[in-house]
C-alpha cells in the first residue's frame, strides 16, 4: 500500500516535473528517473549556444495568450504556484528545456530551497544562461521568492555561491541579534514605487512572506526596485524592470491580494493603472490560524476531530471519535474566513505510516486548489520502514507532503527523539529529520509541534528541567512547574522539558514552534501565558502560541504578554462560537497589527 502511495505520485518520466530528478541528484532519491540521459539530453541541446547569444526559436507550441510556461525545478511546493495560475484560467506549460524558456509567451519561476542547490541545476541544464538571455531580451518574467533572489550577482547561503548576476548585490541572511526573528514569516506590508504596476492593488495590504535570506537596496540596484519592506533593516522586496518583474513574498499565499499580482502580470493590458486600496497594512502582522486535527474515524472516513486535553472521543457510550467536519470543506471555510495559515496535523500519523494515508494525501491535493494561503501539514513525519522491510527517510516522508500540497511541514515525536539524543551527544548527526528536511527545503519549512503537560513543583530545583514561578498556582498551591514534552499524541512522557527542546530543535535546523500545552487543549480559558513566554522569550524562531482559546481577548493577551509571533485554535472555530473576522477585529481594535 505504501509503495503504491509513492508511486502514484511519483512523476512519470514524461510527466512535466522531469527537472526534479536534476535537483534530486544531490538528494537521496525518491524518483526512479534516469537522471544522467536527462541531463544529458539538456545539455546537448545547449551545449552549442554561448551564454548571452541565444537565439529565439519558433514556438512548437501555438501562440496562445493561455499559457504559462512555469519553470518547476522540483525542490518544493510548485503546486500552489500551478493552483493559482489555473485559478486565473491560465494552462501550464512546463520548461523542460533551455529552449522552452526562450521560446515562453510569459514565464514564472518559483524559485523554491536554497540558492546553492539551484544554481547548480540552472547551470548544470543551460537553464541559467537561457534565463539571462530570455530577461536581456526584456521578456515577461516573473520571479517568486528565491526566483527574485537568483537574479543577483551572489548568495551568502551556504556560499558566496555566484547568482545569475542581472542585478547588482548580494544576498545576504536577516540579522537576528537586533531582536527580529528569523526566517521572516508572515504577511508584512510593502513600500511600493510608482510604476510597480503588478502591484497596482496591493496598496496597504500586507503580504505572505518565509525567507532567512534578503537583497538590500542600494545605489547599483536601485532602478530595480519596485517595492521595499522594512523588517530590521529595509530589504528589497520587489524588483521591476520594463516586462521582467520578481517579488520576495508569495503572491500564490497571499489571499486574494497576492492572486490580483498574478492576474496582473498575466493579463498586463486588462486593468487600470491604480486601483485605490482600503488596507492598513504598516508592519508584520500577527498571525491567527486555523488547525484541523483529523483522523479517519471508526468508520473509516477522515474527519476533521477536536480533544478535550487530547481526548478526541466523545463522551459517551459509543465513545465515538468527536466529528466535527470534513478537513477540504472547513479549510476553505476558514481561508473565505480570514485565516492567515491552515494547519492540519494527521493525529494518528505517529502509529500509521502516514505515505499509506492517501486520503490525507488527497485533502492536501484538494485544500490546495482553493485555499491561497499558507499549509502546514504534520503527523507521522519520520523514518519508516514498512512490513516489506522498505526503509523510507522522513525527508521522503516530507517530500510527498510537500508535493501534495504543503508549504511547511509540523515534526511532533520526532523532534522529541531528535532533540533528547542531541542533548546527550552535543553532536549534529545531519540525519534528524529536522535536519534532512531543512537542509533540503529550507529551515522555514520545518515547524516543530511540542506537546507538553504541566508537572507542578514545590520549588523549582526538584529538577534537572528549566521550571518556571507560576501566575496561578497549580492544585495544591504548588508554585512552580516545568513542562513536561510528550510523544504519541500526549501518551508518553519524555525526560526532557518544553524549553530544553525549543531550544535543541531551533539550533538543530526548525524554523518554527508550534507550541500546544496539553493542560489548555480544549478548555477554552485562554493560552498557557507562562509557557508561550518561557519559550517565545528562548528562541528567536518564530512561535505559534497553541491551545486554550475561547474568546477573541484571549487571542490579544497572548500578543500582549508573550513575544508569540501567532496564535493558533481549532475548536471555537470548529463550533463557530468565534470567527476568524471577529478575532482579526478585535486584535486590531487592540492596537495589534493583523491582516484584514
Ligand atoms: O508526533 O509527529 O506524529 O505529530 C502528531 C501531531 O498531532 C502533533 O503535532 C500533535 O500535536 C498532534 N496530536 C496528536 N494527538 C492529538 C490529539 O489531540 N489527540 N493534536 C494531537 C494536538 C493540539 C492542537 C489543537 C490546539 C488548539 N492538537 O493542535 O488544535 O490545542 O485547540 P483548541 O483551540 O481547541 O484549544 P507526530
Amino acid at each position: 500500500m505504501a509503495a503504491a502511495a509513492f508511486s502514484s505520485s511519483a512523476p512519470s518520466p514524461t510527466s512535466p516535473s522531469r527537472l526534479t530528478t536534476v535537483l534530486s541528484s544531490s538528494l537521496p532519491s525518491l524518483l526512479s528517473l534516469s537522471r544522467d540521459f536527462h541531463k544529458a539530453q539538456l545539455q546537448a541541446q545547449f551545449k552549442s549556444s554561448p551564454r548571452r547569444n541565444l537565439c529565439v526559436c519558433a514556438s512548437s507550441l501555438p501562440p496562445s495568450d493561455s499559457v504559462v510556461t512555469l519553470l518547476d525545478y522540483g525542490a518544493g511546493n510548485v503546486r500552489s504556484v500551478r493552483n493559482a495560475i489555473r485559478h486565473l484560467g491560465f494552462q501550464i506549460k512546463d520548461v523542460q528545456t533551455p529552449a522552452d524558456i526562450l521560446n515562453a509567451e510569459r514565464l514564472i519561476f518559483p524559485g523554491v530551497g536554497a540558492f546553492a542547490p539551484a544554481m547548480d541545476v540552472l547551470n548544470k541544464t543551460g537553464m541559467a544562461e537561457a534565463l539571462c538571455a530570455y530577461i536581456e531580451k526584456d521578456r515577461p518574467f516573473l520571479g517568486i521568492c528565491l526566483g527574485l533572489q537568483l537574479l543577483f550577482e551572489s548568495s551568502t547561503e551556504n556560499g558566496p555561491v555566484t547568482g545569475l548576476g542581472l542585478i547588482p548585490g548580494v544576498v545576504g541572511k536577516f540579522d537576528a541579534s537586533n531582536g527580529f526573528r528569523v526566517p521572516h514569516i508572515g504577511w508584512d506590508a510593502l513600500q511600493t514605487a510608482e510604476d510597480s504596476e503588478i502591484l497596482d492593488e496591493i496598496g496597504n495590504r500586507h503580504v505572505y512572506f518565509v525567507h532567512s535570506y534578503r537583497a538590500l537596496p542600494s545605489e547599483e540596484n536601485k532602478e530595480w526596485i519596485s517595492s521595499t519592506c522594512n523588517y530590521g533593516d529595509t530589504f528589497i522586496s520587489s524588483v521591476r524592470r520594463g516586462n521582467v518583474h520578481a517579488v520576495q513574498f508569495h503572491p500564490e499565499k497571499s489571499g486574494d491580494v497576492g492572486l490580483s499580482v498574478l492576474r496582473r502580470f498575466l493579463l498586463p493590458k486588462s486593468f487600470p493603472p491604480k486601483k485605490p486600496t482600503d488596507g492598513r497594512a504598516s508592519k508584520l502582522a500577527k498571525r491567527v490560524i486555523a488547525c484541523l486535527d483529523v483522523r479517519a474515524n471508526d468508520k473509516g472516513d477522515l474527519v476533521v476531530t477536536k480533544g478535550d486535553q487530547y481526548d478526541v472521543r466523545e463522551n459517551t457510550e459509543e465513545n465515538e471519535v468527536r466529528n466535527l467536519g470534513k478537513p477540504v470543506e472547513l479549510a476553505g471555510q476558514y481561508y473565505l474566513d480570514g485565516a492567515d495559515e491552515v494547519s492540519f496535523l494527521n493525529i494518528t500519523g505517529f502509529r500509521d505510516f502516514p505515505l499509506g494515508d492517501l486520503p490525507m494525501l488527497q485533502v492536501l491535493r484538494n485544500t490546495s486548489e482553493n485555499v491561497f494561503v499558507p499549509l502546514t501539514v504534520g503527523g507521522g513525519i519520520r523514518d519508516f520502514t514498512d512490513s516489506t522491510g522498505k526503509y523510507y527517510s522522513s525527508l521522503e516522508v516530507a517530500s510527498e507532503y510537500f508535493r501534495s500540497g504543503a508549504d511547511k511541514i509540523s515534526i511532533g515525536s520526532d523532534a522529541v527523539y531528535a532533540a533528547e539524543e542531541y542533548l546527550i551527544t552535543k553532536v549534529k548527526t545531519g540525519k534528524t529529520s529536522i535536519e534532512q528536511i531543512s537542509r533540503v527545503y529550507g529551515n522555514q519549512a520545518v515547524v516543530v509541534s511540542i506537546d507538553p503537560r504541566r508537572v507542578y513543583l514545590s520549588t523549582p530545583t526538584d529538577v534537572e528541567f528549566k521550571a518556571i514561578k507560576l501566575t496561578s498556582p497549580g492544585p495544591n498551591g504548588e508554585e512552580y512547574a516545568w513542562y513536561q514534552c510528550t510523544v504519541s499524541g500526549g501518551r508518553e512522557g519524555r525526560p526532557i522539558g518544553a524549553y530544553e527542546l525549543a531550544k535543541a530543535v531551533e539550533e538543530l535546523g526548525a524554523g518554527e514552534i508550534l507550541l500546544n500545552c496539553i493542560d489548555c487543549d480544549g478548555q477554552g480559558k485562554g493560552f498557557d501565558i507562562d509557557l508561550i513566554k518561557l519559550i517565545s522569550d528562548a528562541v528567536s524562531i518564530p512561535v505559534i502560541a497553541s491551545s486554550g482559546a475561547g474568546a477573541a481577548e484571549h487571542f490579544s493577551e497572548v500578543f500582549k504578554k508573550t513575544n508569540a509571533s501567532a496564535a493558533l485554535a481549532a475548536g471555537i472555530f470548529h463550533r463557530k462560537e468565534v470567527p476568524i473576522g471577529s478575532v482579526k477585529e478585535h486584535l486590531w481594535k487592540d492596537g495589534i497589527e493583523v491582516r484584514i
